[in-house]
């Protein structure tokens, strides 16, 4: 009972395209109630709006911004989720015209939300560090934004205002310290690709597992490496690296194999970017293993997600082997047309739970990661 009413009250506001059909739709407030759960929220009310183009003060539009409020009143909502990317003047408006309903009401965007996550999940110091700059990126032109709102107040025209020095402060402390926390991380980078030169140096070759979050990633690490990282039915359970050994009979040899953070849709560069110390493992393997849910409805359009992803990272020319997991749970697995539509790519079928198909993912990693690399 305690714990039922210590739990936040979430409401969900997605906007979409016009014209956008009712099961894409579906599936994004899905995603987005799964995230809202991943941070034990409950969520109490939702509304869609059908809009081509946002609002430029409300993104939602000011109707819709009052149907927000009273079901804020009527739900005693704690934190309203918009499921996009906003600006810092829309989130404060928002923020504005909530305020009869609940003096105390949050308004976050889809980012706010990632941020949140992931600040409980990190674990190590370079996650941590990395989540601090992406969240004084995100979060960095909404405070000085409001300093700046405040010298418009405060200053009349032709002066300097209170709020516009303090503006200027702000911004240079803002600056400051992401430039701290790029120095640390730009030391932890070296750090790392010290080893994966090093491990290089002594004949190691290393796979990469990336793959869309909750695809199964670290399921499938456990099970090759025999190691025991959290697994978890949650979005964003990893967010650290891992690197672990496995041992590839059909060649004799043992090999690296890393598991890293997730990627999901409408993610903003910066974000990535400030992962992208944690990521070095990926970009700098010799094989990539691209692990899909099969068993998720949604798995076509979360696969050209990652593959947006690799590209922006400029990873999508490496040697692939698409790992399509979770068969054991699959209603059907249709192995030729999948062939047929990711033709001229490795495709293996595994499932991380039983072990089925482990073997043959490990003469395919195998053939592939020693046939690039015959020289070293
Ligand atoms: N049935 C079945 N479930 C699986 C399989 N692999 C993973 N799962 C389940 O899928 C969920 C997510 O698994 P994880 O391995 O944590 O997924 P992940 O991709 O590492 O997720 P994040 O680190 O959160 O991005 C968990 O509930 C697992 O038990 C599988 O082969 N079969
Ligand atoms: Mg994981």
């Amino acid at each position: 009972m305690q714990e039922l009413r210590e739990q936040l009250r979430f409401m969900m506001v997605g906007l979409v395209p016009k014209g956008t059909n009712s099961e894409t739709i579906l599936h994004d407030m899905e995603e987005l109630e799964s995230l809202i759960k991943t941070l034990k929220g409950g969520v109490f009310s939702a509304i869609i709006q059908k809009a081509d183009y946002p609002q430029k003060a409300t993104y939602i539009g000011s109707g819709k911004s009052q149907e927000v409020a009273d079901s804020i009143a009527e739900e005693k909502i704690d934190i309203v989720v918009i499921n996009n990317i906003l600006k810092p003047g829309q989130l404060y408006t928002l923020e504005k015209i909530f305020f009869r309903s609940n003096p105390k009401v949050k308004v976050w965007d889809r980012v706010d939300l990632i941020l949140q996550i992931f600040q409980l999940h990190a674990h190590t110091k370079e996650a941590k560090l990395q989540i601090d700059l992406a969240n004084l990126r995100h979060m960095g032109p909404r405070t000085y934004g409001m300093g700046y709102i405040l010298s418009r107040q405060g200053g009349g025209i032709g002066t300097i205002g209170v709020g516009e020095t303090n503006t200027e402060l702000m911004k240079r402390h803002w600056r400051n310290e992401m430039k701290q926390i790029s120095i640390e991380l730009l030391k932890l980078s070296k750090e790392r690709v010290k080893q994966i030169a090093k491990r290089r140096s002594i004949g190691f070759l290393t796979t990469a597992i990336v793959g869309y979050t909750n695809a199964g990633k670290t399921m499938l690490y456990n099970r090759l490496t025999n190691k025991i990282n959290l697994v978890d039915d949650a979005l964003f359970a990893t967010l650290d690296s891992s690197v672990g050994k496995v041992y590839i009979p059909s060649k004799k040899k043992d090999i690296i194999l890393t598991d890293t953070i997730g990627f999901i849709k409408n993610l903003p560069p910066s974000l990535i970017d400030a992962f992208k110390s944690t990521l070095l493992e990926s970009v700098n393997a010799d094989l990539l293993l691209v692990v899909v849910d099969i068993s998720d409805p949604e798995f076509v359009d979360k696969l050209r997600v990652v593959e947006e992803i690799l590209y922006d990272l400029m990873m999508e020319k490496k040697n692939c082997l698409y790992v399509f997991t979770k068969i054991d749970k699959a209603k059907s697995v249709d192995k030729i047309s999948l062939s047929k539509r990711y033709i001229g790519s490795n495709l293996q079928f595994i499932s991380a739970k039983t072990g089925e198909g482990i073997d043959n993912l490990l003469n395919a990693i195998g053939e592939l990661i020693f046939k690039e690399n015959i020289t070293s």
